[in-house]
């Protein structure tokens, strides 16, 4: 295979693997924004993505598909379980989320998630064409930019970081943390969800490898100085739009409501059944108000879509029992033969349903208690071409610091959260008006395009940079 300009390294290729009844293989892309965001990149400059096919033992050669070049990298079953479950899932995501669950530290889970990284950087570094550029996602891959520089020293490298970077007593937990901030400073351009947390990854440099932090470079003992600093992603609005606007999905938030019993006020939550989402904090205020009597379930239904996710993690299993315990009390006790008090939907959907939801919803619960940035936030907001509905969030996210005319709650504080609930409910029209008509000038100038470009415009000044010094 010839080699490319432009590399993106992430663990996950952009694409599904499926086979058909009659045994043939066919490739989907895979529902994420991430591929939205780079396909037009990928087209313009001659692309490739290198990343895992998602299914172990699959050895595959590379091949194209939806118009990218495509370097699968092969896990063994093991390797999930140690590299990806284990390190990534088990390890990395609860320290860097604030601890919320208990992180789990295993010597041999470190050793694959090294083996592994070496592999995605071998793959990466043998794809990239003499001067090109590497650019690396996410937490599974931290090791990766320090491989690639040693083995091809030529190219440019962005690395961009999707979740929170803890504050440094946290992350001085982690007994690879030296390791781990090394394999990052590989990269010209480090970029996170917000500019705590690049602050929180240049307090680490400082305190653990000494290097001089100058505003947001660091320099680094080789005379390179990479740029840390915030870039908030976002979503591809244009989609949502078109969604928002179309007569049948229009019906089918008018069908959802009507199935619900017709209930004054919907409220709605959509994400990915994980402990990092405040998903129990949520049902509990919600509980507690009609324990109360301040609502009732003949006025409110509360959706709430949890998508199955990690499900071979121990932590995600217990989660999803103690959900379903407590919305089973509450159902139990405040259900009626026509309305329910929580509508719960462990399943996934096309995103024509979701956009559905979103139009059916009066008020959007987006209550993290530690979320890198939260596209359901930004995707609520756009679909609400209508300027109404109430979106309550927390503070504990990234969007947090972008949409300031949210419903800001700490949803630790449950009396907070139950009083913020009450306000979202309340709020009069106009006051919905006034508060998202602000919300949804942020998100679509802020959309996903202008993430990506600014993004690249950063390692191009690191590659004018490095020319110049050259
Ligand atoms: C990580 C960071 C950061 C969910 N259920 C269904 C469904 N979804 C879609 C949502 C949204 C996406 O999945 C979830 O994105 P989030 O940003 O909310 O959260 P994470 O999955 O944790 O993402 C996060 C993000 O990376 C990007 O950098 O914002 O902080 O944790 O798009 O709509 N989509 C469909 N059916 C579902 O059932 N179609």
């Amino acid at each position: 295979m010839e080699a490319a300009e432009f590399v993106v390294v992430a663990n996950r290729l952009p694409v599904d693997r499926l086979v058909t009844g009659d045994g043939e293989e066919i490739w989907r892309t895979s529902p994420g924004g991430l591929v939205a965001a780079l396909e037009p990149v990928m087209r313009s400059v001659d692309g490739a993505w290198v990343g895992w096919a998602g299914q172990p033992d699959l050895e595959i050669e590379p091949f194209e598909a939806v118009g990218i070049r495509l370097i699968p990298v092969a896990l063994s079953a093991q390797e999930v379980a140690e590299y990806y479950e284990g390190f990534s899932n088990d390890t990395i995501w609860p320290l860097y989320h604030d601890v919320i669950a208990p992180p789990q530290y295993h010597r041999e889970w470190w050793e694959a998630y090294v083996t592994v990284n070496r592999r995605f950087a071998e793959a990466a570094a043998a794809a990239v064409a003499p001067g090109g550029t590497v650019w690396v996602h996410d937490y599974q891959l931290q090791l990766v930019p320090e491989m690639v520089r040693e083995l091809r020293p030529d190219v440019v490298i962005g690395y961009f970081h999707h979740i929170p970077f803890p504050a440094h007593g946290l992350y001085a937990q982690l007994p690879w943390r030296d390791q781990v901030l090394r394999g990052l400073l590989g990269a010209d351009v480090i970029g996170f969800q917000r500019a705590q947390d690049a602050a929180y990854f240049l307090a680490a440099v400082k305190r653990r490898l000494r290097y001089d932090v100058k505003g947001s470079t660091v320099a680094l003992p080789d005379g390179r100085t990479p740029l840390v600093k915030g870039f908030p992603i976002s979503i591809d609005t244009a989609p949502y739009l078109e969604m928002a606007q179309r007569p049948d999905i229009q019906a089918r938030a008018a069908e959802i409501r009507e199935s619900l019993g017709n209930p004054k006020k919907i409220l709605l939550g959509v994400d990915r059944l994980d402990y990092t989402k405040g998903i129990r904090h949520r049902i509990k205020a919600f509980g507690e108000l009609l324990d109360q009597g301040t609502i009732s379930v003949e006025d409110v239904t509360f959706v709430q879509v949890a998508s199955p996710s990690r499900e071979r993690v121990d932590a995600y299993v217990q989660l999803r029992d103690e959900i379903e315990l407590a919305i089973g009390r509450i159902n139990g006790d405040h259900d009626t033969m026509g309305h329910t008090a929580i509508r719960y939907l462990h399943q996934g959907f096309p995103r024509e349903e979701m956009v559905a939801l979103y139009l059916a919803a009066d008020v959007m619960l987006v209550t993290a208690l530690r979320d890198g940035m939260n596209l359901v936030a930004k995707e609520y907001i756009a679909t609400r071409d209508d300027n109404r509905g109430v979106l309550v969030l927390s503070e504990f996210t990234g969007a947090a610091d972008e949409l300031r005319q949210a419903v800001r709650v700490n949803p630790h504080d449950i009396e907070g959260l139950k009083e913020a609930i009450v306000t979202a409910i309340e709020m009069p029209p106009r006051e919905q008006g006034r508060r998202m008509r602000a919300l949804r000038k942020k998100v679509l100038e802020n959309d996903v395009t202008a993430w990506s470009s600014s993004f690249l415009r950063a390692l191009e000044e690191a590659r004018l940079e490095r020319e110049a010094t050259r």
